[in-house]
């Protein structure tokens, strides 16, 4: 079977972007390859955050993750520095990729604009996730749309690292659901739902209870016309709906559009298809935030796997650089 990873920050509450655009597809992934997954916990060190405050989302972060349907039997699920390799790695990557390069990143442009002292970490964040990538031989990487430019740049730097050195690492291809790849905030429709940008009427949380995702779906920015219209350009508010009833309903947003004349029946419709969505992963958080030592016990095993593969690939990498193996 085919090898395929992602990640996911422990950065903030999940949201309904995170779980249309790439966790709702890890499920399915599970059955039809060999499947691993992250809590990437080095990745939020990039922003400001709170140890305890890390700690406790990176745990919250695997149960909501197997409260959505990843079940450590059929896939590998672990926490990104449990595995010390990814960090090994990325050195390696680091002295293979430019600053050129890694500075023409927008979510790089975006997340240091305006700060007067910005990280190193933020700078070389998508060599680290090159480096989790690559550490698994992943042909696949299941991601929401905003990840592809970290896609293309981790390609180029396992091109460059084979050309030099052989052919040692898989050059990974970035898989982006045709629906739902792009959740936009629900106030601001112009931008993505996001976890780590204050904006909490306008995003909708997977554990959010169903008064308030009505709440949030009402209150939802459309525009002055009314005419239910599938137009992203001109009607984003609007079409944003439309793409959420339908991702929720397997229907497409053209054909949701016209079975609605009024705003309101499709905001009605919206909220009701997103809390039925919602409502078995909220079941099944409840049963599992009750056994915390059922979920490390399953994180532990976990990254036993993971290492036994993150280890060779980056035995292989060190020595085709020149490190010299220990005796
Ligand atoms: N709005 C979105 N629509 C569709 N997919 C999305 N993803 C994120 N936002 C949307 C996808 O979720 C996965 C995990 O994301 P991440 O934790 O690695 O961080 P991110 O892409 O930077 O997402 P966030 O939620 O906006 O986090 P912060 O604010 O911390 O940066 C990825 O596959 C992503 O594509």
């Amino acid at each position: 079977m085919a090898r395929v990873l992602s990640g996911i920050q422990p950065s903030g509450d999940l949201h309904l972007g995170n779980y249309l655009g790439a966790i709702r597809n890890w499920v399915t992934d599970q059955d039809s390859h060999d499947a691993f997954y992250c809590v990437v916990d080095l990745h939020a060190l990039t922003l400001d955050i709170d140890p305890e405050v890390l700690r406790s989302r990176t745990r919250d972060t695997a149960i909501d993750l197997l409260a959505a349907g990843l079940d450590p039997a059929r896939c590998t699920l672990f926490v990104q520095s449990h595995v010390t390799e990814h960090t090994q790695m990325a050195w390696l990557l680091e002295c293979v990729a430019t600053m050129g390069e890694l500075g023409r990143m927008t979510q790089f442009k975006e997340k240091s604009e305006g700060k007067d002292s910005i990280r190193v970490g933020l700078f070389t964040y998508p060599v680290l996730q090159a480096a989790d990538i690559v550490l698994y031989d992943a042909e696949r990487v299941p991601v929401g749309d905003d990840q592809r430019q970290h896609l293309e740049l981790a390609r180029e730097v396992a091109n460059r690292f084979n050309h030099r050195f052989g052919d040692h690492l898989v050059v990974p291809e970035a898989s982006v659901p045709p629906m739902g790849a792009r959740v936009m905030d629900l106030q601001h429709p112009e931008r993505k739902m996001s976890k780590s940008v204050n904006s909490p009427l306008g995003t909708v949380l997977v554990l959010d209870d169903p008064a308030e995702i009505v709440k949030k779906v009402k209150k939802a920015v459309t525009d002055n016309e009314n005419e239910v219209r599938y137009d992203p350009e001109t009607k984003p508010g609007l079409s944003n709906l439309l793409e959420l009833l339908a991702v929720a309903t397997g229907r497409t947003p053209t054909d949701v559009a016209g079975s609605y004349e009024r705003y309101g029946d499709l905001k009605k419709d919206t909220a009701d298809a997103l809390v039925e969505l919602l409502a078995p992963l909220q079941a099944r958080r409840l049963e599992l935030a009750g056994d915390p030592g059922e979920v490390a016990r399953l994180l532990a095993q976990g990254a036993e796997k993971a290492r036994k593969v993150a280890s060779a690939t980056y035995q292989r990498a060190a020595r085709a650089v020149g490190l010299l193996a220990p005796e």
